[in-house]
């Protein structure tokens, strides 16, 4: 659980470094999950809802999206106990569902960028923009291998999408924004622990430039005072069974926690 002081910083800041949520030896399976599933992902069966390369042919990120489909293994991650308890903390949900979860793999040496982003916008099937990420290292993440990198307290200034998107190279973060001083912190995570952020904070991720994999999956979840917005687009649109502007349930997108 976590405490009231970390809850307080999670709040001001926007994001969290949590703990320890998984065991070395199930890091060991999932890693192995992430390889079965890309080398199986022509096979018939169970298979994620998207499998790609997001960047550039030479600094390649690959993006998997709901591998909790496709693998046992993530299935029980994104049912985690303590994530989905520490979830329910953050966002003072009495039920959390999965939004959708993404695998973010930045192959050594090549890995490329994930540039500044805020979530929230470019998940317009959802309201209110309230969403937090569970977002857990498979590898130890730093500096070298591209740990992410958050602005905090950005998540209280709102929607700037369309701004973070003029920037051309990840270094473009400028030190002040409409009059706030913007800073930009790292987050190193070791593997197995859990970072969280909230779906409105500026944040991105720069190249792996080490010799070592960066694998991560980001678990998005939604409380049960989100609502579908029929008018946006997303990967995840043709999975929603419900009419515009109810609350967001069905089987793609699980219940994890009651209070
Ligand atoms: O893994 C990354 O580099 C970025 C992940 C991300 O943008 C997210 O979890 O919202």
């Amino acid at each position: 659980m976590l405490t009231k002081e970390e809850i307080e910083k999670f709040h001001r800041d926007g994001y969290l470094r949590g703990g320890t949520v998984v065991p070395d030896e199930v890091v060991e399976v999932l890693r192995s999950e992430v390889l079965r599933v890309i080398d199986n992902r022509n096979e018939p069966g169970f298979q994620p809802v998207l499998l790609h390369n997001m960047a550039g042919e030479d600094a390649p990120v690959w993006q998997i999206v709901n591998i909790w489909e496709a693998s046992e293994p993530f299935r029980d991650l994104i049912h985690n106990k303590k994530i989905c308890e520490e979830m329910a903390q953050l966002t003072g949900a009495s039920q959390l569902r999965i939004w959708h979860d993404q695998i973010q793999y930045k192959p050594a040496t090549t890995g490329g960028v994930n540039m500044w982003h805020q979530d929230a916008p470019l998940w317009p099937i959802l309201a209110p923009m309230t969403e937090v990420t569970a977002w857990v290292a498979l590898d130890d993440v730093d500096e070298e291998n591209g740990c992410m990198s958050m602005v905090p307290g950005s998540h209280l200034w709102g929607d700037h999408m369309n701004y973070l998107a003029t920037f051309k190279k990840f270094e473009d973060m400028p030190s002040e924004f409409e009059g706030k001083p913007v800073e930009v912190r790292l987050c190193p995570v070791k593997k197995g622990e859990v970072h969280f952020h909230h779906a409105l904070t500026w944040h991105g991720s720069n190249a792996n430039r080490s010799g070592r994999p960066r694998r991560a999956i980001a678990i998005h979840f939604m409380t049960e005072n989100t609502r579908y917005v029929a008018s946006g687009n997303h990967v995840m649109k043709e999975f929603v069974e419900v009419a515009d502007g109810e609350i967001m349930r069905g089987e793609h997108f699980p219940l994890v926690y009651s209070a």
